[in-house]
């Protein structure tokens, strides 16, 4: 099985990832303020989770998936530092409690630690995607969110999506990992689904 099977096998579920009413609000600017505060500093937190999540994969690795995995790593500190300069912009402060949605995220993150390394990597690669997917939907953006969306859009980080999509059909060619991975790949569906739905309803919209 290839990785993008999983996509093709649940098309439902990768829809409710990957399309939303909040990324439609990008593209057209009627975005709520507080949806916006609410996505910036949750997914902060989440960024946070995630390399802590990405080095200890890059860990157990092996030789052929390093290099990537390393870059991604890279990647995810800047990006730390890239949310809170954005965040210092809009006057918007980076600390609150995690939602109960991004608590279930980090908790999901942490558990796959035990899982095999193709379910774990397959994860990285699903969650990666449905980012690169989502962001897509919103191009050009409403000028106020235009570097968000261009944030997703760079060459760079297709070519690393597409080098994470590389690296999990080689651990899916093992065979053996394929009902772990599938597993994470339906969690990381839903979970990228429920972060959109967190984002745009709280405050009461
Ligand atoms: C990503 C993200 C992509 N920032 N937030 C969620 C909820 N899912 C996926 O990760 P990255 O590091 O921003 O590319």
């Amino acid at each position: 099985m290839k990785a993008a099977t999983l996509i093709d096998r649940r098309p439902e579920a990768w829809h409710a990832a990957t399309r939303h009413p909040f990324l439609d609000a990008v593209r057209d600017g009627a975005l709520p303020a507080t949806a916006f505060a609410t996505w910036l500093l949750q997914d902060y937190l989440f960024v946070g989770d995630l390399l802590s999540f990405q080095a200890l994969l890059l860990a157990r690795a092996p030789r052929a998936d390093q290099g990537v995995l390393a870059g991604g790593l890279v990647a995810v500190e800047a990006e730390l530092g890239w949310f809170e300069a954005q965040a210092g912009r809009w006057g918007l402060a980076l600390a609150g409690p995690r939602h109960p949605t991004a608590a279930a995220y980090r908790a999901f993150l942490h558990n796959l630690e035990q899982d095999t390394y193709a379910a774990a990597l397959v994860a990285l690669w699903a969650l990666e995607r449905a980012y690169l997917e989502a962001w897509r939907g919103a191009v050009p953006g409403d000028p106020a969110y235009r570097e968000f969306v261009a944030h997703w859009m760079t060459p760079v980080f297709a070519a690393y999506v597409a080098g994470l999509e590389a690296a999990a059909d080689r651990a899916l060619a093992a065979g053996d990992a394929e009902g772990a991975a599938e597993r994470a790949f339906h969690e990381v569906a839903r979970l990228e689904h429920d972060f959109w739905a967190m984002s745009w309803t709280e405050e009461g919209r």
